[in-house]
């Protein structure tokens, strides 16, 4: 056995978003969000459920900080709603969804608890929805408008800034699988969505920094290693084509080295979208890169038959969460090794990390997760091995503090380290909580053989 220790300013949190936790999704004039229409809409998400209520996060989020202070966080990463704030995404600001984040991050810096705020988790006001959402170009526009009014008003006590979480799925997921609000499956609106995140995002950065000249900015992507089922030529660029698609994409821009070439999708289409200063744009210096690692992926070329795979598939474990994520722990330092040495950031978060398992309360009232607690020992025991390389990581979210809303999941998939029944609201902290506060309060992880 050996003991790694977690340097003391080392920042352990726990993250949600906006969508998947607050409800109250139309009260106080807040504006519908596509994510509303879509969840409304039958036949999108799995178990027909909706984000309406949530964990009715906004009338119950004085109890989810006293979770997290007993906890022991030293942050706490949330996302802002968009349309909560500007109802019709542009113009009118709505005061009391501002007031409702202005009690939160209060409430939070009474708790001593540092607040980092995502803007863009997904759900887009409606109201730009119906003039084309992301692809449309004055999106940039609005978008800036969003963060403008959010750092004014927030920057004096939020200090940690992230503009948006996984632009990739907002791109991939919602407008070419068609799987995410809202919805489309179209490569070309695909592209037009990746171009204007990316350029929301870099024309947001000095905005945010006029506001809040002492915060720190970064995005927020997830990043996964891709491996090549077998040796085969096909497998081997069918892995450089993903990585292309889910990495570079999403990272090369914003270093000054424009769109990769080897991707899956047509670069003529993306290239179209261009125009002269955006990728200049894009380069707006970033404090720190935000990693959500959740997996790694294996790819296989089609033309490349099974049996010739296999020899070269390991799985360590060989185990799967339940949205058929392989356990993967190797693969956090893999990445977060390869997108130093590539990127070369000044900072690193990992801004989520986490596992969905089934769990249901004992006899006992109480909730065993023994299987996520191993999953967080296996992740942050990488987490300590990252720091002590001298890789400039910060700190750990875990996602998440709450079961919530998994997107067209709805709530058949659970996350959280604290337990929702979402009938009554009652919050159980489960097995893997008392662990992380544990590991919180030593700042110390015991490595055993197999980490
Ligand atoms: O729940 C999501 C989160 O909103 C974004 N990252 C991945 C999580 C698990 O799927």
């Amino acid at each position: 056995m050996m003991q790694l220790r977690f340097p003391d300013d080392f920042v352990f949190g726990a993250a949600t978003s906006s969508y998947q936790i607050e409800g109250a999704w139309n009260e106080d004039g807040k504006g519908e969000s596509i994510w509303d229409r879509f969840a409304h809409t039958p036949g999108k998400i799995e178990d027909g459920t909706t984000g309406d209520i949530a964990c009715d996060h906004v009338h119950r989020w004085q109890e989810d900080i006293g979770l997290m202070a007993d906890l022991g966080l030293d942050a706490y990463r949330f996302s802002v709603s968009w349309p909560r704030v500007l109802p019709n995404g542009t113009g009118q600001v709505s005061d009391a969804g501002l007031a409702f984040y202005d009690r939160m991050v209060d409430g939070l810096l009474e708790a001593g608890i540092r607040p980092f705020l995502t803007l863009y988790h997904w759900d887009l006001p409606q109201a730009l929805q119906e003039r084309g959402g992301w692809t449309d170009r004055r999106i940039v526009d609005a978008f800036c408008e969003y963060a403008d009014v959010v750092s004014r008003r927030l920057g004096d006590r939020v200090k940690d800034w992230i503009t948006l979480n996984e632009p990739f799925v907002s791109a991939i997921i919602g407008h070419w699988e068609g799987r995410h609000a809202p919805g489309h499956r179209n490569e070309e609106e695909m592209l037009a969505t990746t171009h204007h995140l990316l350029l929301a995002h870099g024309r947001s950065v000095p905005v945010i920094r006029a506001n809040v000249p002492d915060g720190q900015i970064g995005i927020t992507n997830v990043h996964h290693p891709f491996h090549a089922a077998s040796d085969s030529e096909y497998d081997r660029l069918t892995v450089e084509e993903y990585d292309g698609l889910l990495n570079r994409t999403f990272l090369d821009p914003l270093v000054g080295r424009g769109y990769p070439s080897v991707v899956p999708y047509n670069r003529a289409t993306l290239d179209s979208f261009i125009q002269p200063g955006d990728l200049d744009a894009m380069t707006a210096p970033l404090d720190f890169l935000g990693v959500n690692y959740y997996t790694r992926r294996i790819e296989r070329h089609p033309r490349v038959p099974a049996s010739e795979n296999l020899p070269q598939t390991v799985f360590p474990r060989d185990e799967h969460t339940e949205m058929g994520w392989e356990v993967y722990p190797e693969g956090l330092f893999e990445i977060m090794e390869r997108l130093h040495r590539d990127y070369a950031f000044p900072q690193y978060f990992i801004t989520e990390n986490g596992a969905a398992y089934p769990d249901s309360v004992d006899e006992s009232g109480a909730v065993q997760d023994p299987k996520r607690v191993a999953y967080y020992q296996s992740h942050l025991a990488q987490t300590a091995r990252i720091v002590k390389s001298g890789i400039p990581l910060r700190g750990y979210f875990a996602w998440s503090l709450l079961d919530n809303f998994e997107w067209s999941f709805g709530f058949s998939r659970r996350f959280g380290i604290v337990y929702v029944d979402f009938e009554t609201q009652q919050r159980i902290p489960k097995a893997s909580y008392q662990w992380y506060r544990t590991l919180i309060a030593e700042r110390a992880i015991e490595l055993d053989s197999s980490d």
